[in-house]
């Protein structure tokens, strides 16, 4: 069971207002909030330990080497990852992919068939585009329906003995549809193509075990679950991991260098050229505790009552259309109200405290799809409440009246 009241106490940004009124933070696809003891994790470490990390014999350094490899393992322990090295930590999900797109630049041939989803997030489209662009391989697209929801026999007919890899994002960040990875993974392992599932929006939500999953690569951001920007997670498994060269050259990722020739580390430090973001790193784990210790499943269970609440509640105002109507959704809804642009109703309702996205979420063709230029989105986390809800429901309100 969730204490929201007490939870809230966590988050100091709670606390202020905006534009004169209490902020009720509805953005939490876009980025969450960050509760006092992953600040205090940040200050603590500029404070303290500040200093470069697998480098110096130096006191310093060995602390921050060892807050950082505990860092990875409880991001290790959370995913449920075989090994520390499966782990690399990344600027984020972005980065992670590019790692992955651009490692597959040498395994695929001309011809060969990549598969992503008609629900990705442009940073699951456009590195395997430019993946494209430099093998000669064919993009394809599992397409969707109109409640947001993957085709799955029309997976079935792209899968085929030219598919070398299927992208997939574990939850839609403009719809919220869960989608049914288990499924797409087994039916692309079938045919021994890699998937890679991007996690970020899952990630927040749901606990995903990689090694129960199956799946090849795994990626998330820490800004999504509490942790701070500019860092995250590729989980890959030690074998493809291996296959894939380094990402960036430099410090951090060789074994031996002469002018002749370089020979790379190990993993996990093959693709963690340069210094990396350490507090970040550090951050990210202490994020993981503070979510783990309130409990994923009391988590989507708080936040299945505040999707089903404000469905209800924005449902009743008139000629308000939802996008992204799946069985399946974690806490994000996204709307438009009649044919007044999103963007006018986001700057009216930030007006009354309210933080909502606007625009097309770095989806377009999800746009594209629905024929709109873009949608509100609200996205709910488990330091949100019912009463903010009421409170956005007003503002809309207000907002459908002064624009319709
Ligand atoms: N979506 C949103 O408002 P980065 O920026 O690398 O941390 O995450 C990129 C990313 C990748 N995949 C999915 C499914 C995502 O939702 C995001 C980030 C934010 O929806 C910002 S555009």
């Amino acid at each position: 069971m969730i204490d929201v009241q007490k939870i809230r106490q966590d988050f100091p940004i709670l606390q202020r207002q905006v534009n004169g009124k209490p902020l009720v933070y509805f953005d939490n696809a876009a980025t969450s909030q960050t509760p006092q003891v992953v600040i205090n994790t940040i200050v603590d470490y500029y404070t303290n330990y500040n200093a470069n990390i697998h480098r110096g014999v130096h006191s310093l350094s060995q602390e921050a080497t060892d807050a950082y490899e505990l860092a990875r393992h409880k991001v290790q322990t959370h995913f449920n990852a075989k090994h520390a090295h499966e782990v690399i930590l990344t600027s984020g999900t972005t980065h992670s992919i590019n790692i992955v797109a651009t490692g597959f630049t040498s395994l695929l041939q001309k011809g060969d068939e990549i598969i992503v989803s008609a629900m990705e997030h442009h940073s699951n489209i456009v590195p395997w585009q430019m993946l494209c662009e430099r093998t000669g391989a064919v993009l394809k697209v599992i397409p969707m329906n109109q409640e947001g929801t993957l085709i799955m026999e029309e997976y079935d007919t792209l899968l085929s003995n030219k598919t070398k890899l299927v992208f997939v994002n574990h939850v839609s960040n403009a719809l919220g549809t869960i989608n049914p990875i288990r499924e797409i993974i087994k039916k692309a392992h079938a045919l021994d193509a890699a998937v890679l599932i991007d996690g970020a929006q899952a990630s927040p939500h749901i606990k995903a075990d990689v090694q129960e999953l199956d799946v090849d690569f795994y990626v998330v951001s820490a800004h999504k679950l509490c942790g701070p920007t500019g860092v995250g997670m590729l989980y890959g498994k030690e074998s493809w991991l291996n296959k894939l060269p380094p990402y960036q050259g430099g410090g951090e990722m060789i074994d031996q260098v002469t002018f002749e020739k370089t020979t790379y580390a190990g993993l996990p430090h093959k693709f963690e050229a340069g210094t990396p973001n350490i507090c970040g790193g550090i951050a990210f784990g202490a994020a993981l505790d503070y979510m783990n210790n309130i409990g994923f499943d009391a988590i989507a269970a708080y936040e299945a009552e505040l999707l089903e609440y404000a469905t209800q509640k924005l449902l009743k105002i008139d000629g308000l259309k939802i996008y992204g109507t799946a069985q399946e959704k974690t806490a994000v809804i996204s709307f438009n109200i009649g044919t007044i642009h999103p963007y006018d109703i986001g700057t009216i309702v930030d007006k009354l405290g309210i933080a909502v996205r606007t625009g097309h979420h770095c989806a377009q063709p999800i746009m594209d799809f629905y024929k709109i230029p873009g949608t509100v989105r609200a996205s709910f986390a488990f330091y949100n409440t019912k009463e903010e809800i009421d409170l956005m429901i007003d503002a809309l309100q207000k907002a459908a009246m002064m624009l319709g």
